[in-house]
């Protein structure tokens, strides 16, 4: 049987890195087999991407620059890990995916040049389900800040109104594709985010027929 894709999408400290290893533990606690991985990542090609995209003092402010590095870092990251994951019939968890790079460096590159790098970067691979974690910019700039490492990203040096852009966008790109987004108040208490996740992923997912659990 094929696995299952699920991603995790919102802007900066929505808190996917928290819930992502929450319904880990809660699907591993069910018997099934879980893969958890992040965008950009999960390769080691992928990982040296991410640093140059995200800690580089050269990072290029031009958007099809950087949607052209995420898409070849997602499709080492898909060809070597997600697609043979899915194929020994393992839950893949993804901290971000192609929806990022809708909502990062759309508007700087036209629609149907975005979709043609991301179809290539993604390999046509296309989640089952999306989380879209949504919380306003200011909180989710202050939860990352409370966990400042000393250095800032390419992105999270990025303004306020930029992060409100990202998030219209997040929010258009849900609209467009319901079936697959679900869309979770991430201002709540990081228990209450944990519990509708589960129990959509029971619904959505698991009680789907063929699922097997
Ligand atoms: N990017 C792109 O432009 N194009 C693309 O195609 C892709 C990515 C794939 C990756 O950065 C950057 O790359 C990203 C978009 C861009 N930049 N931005 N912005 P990253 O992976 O380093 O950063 P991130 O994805 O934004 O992760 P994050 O800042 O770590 O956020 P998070 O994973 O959503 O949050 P968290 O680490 O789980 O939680 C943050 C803090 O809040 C932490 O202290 C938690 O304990 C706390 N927290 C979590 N949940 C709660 C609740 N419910 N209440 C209170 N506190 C909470």
């Amino acid at each position: 049987m094929r696995g299952i894709f699920i991603t995790f999408e919102g802007g900066e400290g929505a808190g996917k890195s928290t819930q992502i290893r929450r319904l880990a533990a809660v699907l591993e606690s069910y018997g099934l087999s879980v893969a958890l991985t992040r965008e950009p990542g999960g390769t080691p090609l992928a990982e040296a991407i991410r640093g140059l995209i995200l800690t580089h003092e050269a990072a290029s402010e031009d958007g099809l620059t950087q949607a052209l590095l995420f898409a070849a870092a997602r499709r080492d990251h898909v060809l070597r890990v997600i697609r043979p994951a899915l194929s020994a019939g393992h839950v893949v968890l993804c901290d971000r995916f192609a929806d990022s790079t809708r909502a990062y460096q759309g508007g700087k590159v036209p629609d149907a040049v975005l979709e043609q790098v991301i179809a290539l970067g993604a390999d046509g691979l296309v989640p089952d389900l999306t989380f879209l974690l949504d919380v306003n910019p200011e909180l989710g700039l202050e939860r990352a800040r409370s966990r400042f490492t000393g250095v800032e990203d390419t992105f999270e040096r990025s303004n306020l109104a930029f992060h409100r852009e990202v998030r219209r966008r997040f929010h258009a790109i849900a609209a467009s594709e319901p079936h697959r987004f679900i869309i979770i108040d991430a201002s709540q208490d990081e228990a209450y985010v944990a519990e509708s996740i589960r129990l959509a992923v029971r619904q959505r997912i698991l009680a789907a027929p063929g699922a097997g659990a």
